[in-house]
């Protein structure tokens, strides 16, 4: 079997399924970072194939080897709905919603990160540089390490990390510290994240950190470094200028407008329907104005994109009501027959009519409650090519840590945030262009090529 020097491991391959048995790349920002650098390498990815039981020998695809792994339908329910999106997901987003604890479900998740490692462990070549992703694999970073010693391991954390008080409450904490210290970086969003975790190791292990590294004491007396280090993670920024400058994007963009009856604002929210997105909040922010006669429907519409999402999830039945009830109330209060107050689409669209959706939208909305990064953020602002638009941002996402010149907004102060979408709503176009440049400013120089390319030479670093 081929081995690789660069490999990637995460819970899904970077391709997907057609329905004739064939395999389309998949449109995600991590895909498209790692291209150039997989394709210079010849490098690996690990990852499901993203149907139940299905069991498929390595491939290639346009220049990558694909390596997937098999997980049976009781394995998707433990380990990934499970554990992954029932027990971490909503602890490390501070307990938006209760994280449920089931041993059937850590054990499954033990298992499925053994068989990660291990494929990643025979995907790799002698010295290899091997990256994992996100929360889902937790413990292969030092499952990696105990089975190839002389692989250079790098995580990336995609969601926030939580604070102590918080994280003390997993009953596998110790296991799952373990795990990422396995790693020789362990890279995260924000600095609060990175720090959340140190504390952590401080208060579980009484180890030593420094911003220098977390020392790691081994078995024969000798001690490793870990680094734990922010590496906020960003977009393609370029592919988003480039479809922006489209003309029947442009056209699409003022067709949409023109559908919505010509509002005079038109809002946006793009989110997959997740309860860390402060979709409700929003929603009752907007509901409010109305009732107060602030706005009226022909004054502006909130267009709100709710991509489906973990649909076996209870919470997220749960959720997808609460929403569904809170949109339908607004709209049989306040529509009339040539506007609307909400236009809800439970729909996932290709990215031109993501773009369009963007120029279209004079204001955009990201209430997040808790996100570790927030590319919805990130998208708009690269978009928004003739530097108008308004960007309300949560405080409590993590693109508000370098997005400094957009509001800035508390999700759970219903007050305040009827008041920064009134501010945003007349917001002067010179504020909204000096805002927009800023922001645009910032987005253009860190885009994803700049975060995977600090990511990596961190990693070559510390293993130097
Ligand atoms: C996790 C972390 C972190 C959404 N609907 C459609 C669609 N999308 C795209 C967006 C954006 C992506 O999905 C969502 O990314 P976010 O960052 O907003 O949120 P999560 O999915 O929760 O991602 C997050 C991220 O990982 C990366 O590290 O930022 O904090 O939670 O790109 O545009 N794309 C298309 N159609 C849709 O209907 N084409």
């Amino acid at each position: 079997m081929s081995q690789a020097d660069f490999v990637v491991v995460a819970n899904r391959l970077p391709v997907d399924r057609d329905d004739d048995g064939g395999w389309r790349r998949s449109p995600g920002g991590l895909v498209t970072a790692l291209e150039p650098v997989m394709r210079k390498a010849e490098g690996a990815w690990v990852g499901w194939a993203g149907k139940p039981g299905l069991d498929l020998e390595p491939f290639d695809f346009e220049g990558t080897h694909l390596v997937p792994i098999t997980l049976s339908a009781e394995e998707i329910q433990n380990y990934y709905e499970g554990f992954s999106n029932d027990t971490i997901w909503p602890l490390y987003h501070d307990v938006i919603a209760a994280p449920r604890y089931r041993r059937v479900w850590w054990d499954a998740y033990v298992d499925v990160n053994r068989r990660f490692a291990e494929a990643s462990a025979d995907a790799a070549a002698e010295g290899a540089t091997v990256w994992v992703q996100d929360y889902q694999l937790q413990l292969v970073p030092a499952m990696l390490r105990s089975m190839r010693p002389d692989l250079t391991i790098g995580y990336f954390h995609h969601i926030p990390f939580p604070a102590y008080g918080l994280f003390s409450q997993l009953p596998w904490r110790r296991q799952v510290l373990e795990g990422l210290l396995g790693a020789d970086v362990v890279g995260f969003q924000r600095v609060a994240d990175a720090g959340n975790f140190a504390r952590a190791v401080r208060r579980q292990f009484h180890y030593t950190t420094k911003a220098s590294g977390i020392t790691v004491p081994l078995e024969d007396g000798s001690t490793r470094n870990v680094l734990a280090k922010a590496f906020p993670i960003s977009i393609d920024a370029e592919s988003y200028i480039e479809l922006a400058q489209r003309p029947e994007i442009q056209a699409r963009a003022k067709e949409i407008r023109e559908s919505l009856g010509n509002p005079k604002t038109v809002m946006l929210g793009v989110d997959r329907l997740d309860y860390t997105k402060g979709i409700r909040h929003r929603l009752k922010a907007f509901g409010e104005l109305l009732q107060d006669g602030k706005l009226s429907v022909e004054d502006a519409t909130l267009v709100q994109v709710a991509s489906p999402s973990r649909e076996r999830v209870e919470a997220y039945i749960q959720l997808r009501d609460e929403i569904e009830l809170t949109v339908g109330r607004i709209n049989g209060d306040f529509d009339t027959m040539d506007h609307t107050a909400i236009r809800y689409l439970h729909q996932a669209f290709p990215r031109e009519e993501m773009v369009a959706l963007y120029l279209a939208a004079d204001v955009m909305l990201v209430t997040a409650l808790r996100d570790g990064m927030n590319l919805v953020a990130k998208e708009y602002v690269a978009s928004r090519i003739d530097n108008r638009g308004v960007l309300l941002l949560s405080e409590f996402a993590g693109a508000a840590d370098e997005l400094g010149s957009a509001i800035r907004i508390n999700p759970h102060d219903i007050g305040g945030m009827k008041d920064a979408i009134m501010r945003a709503i007349e917001m002067p176009g010179a504020e909204q262009g000096r805002r927009m440049r800023s922001l645009r400013r910032r987005v253009l120089e860190h885009d994803v090529s700049d975060w995977s390319k600090s990511f990596l030479e961190a990693l070559a670093t510390a293993k130097r």
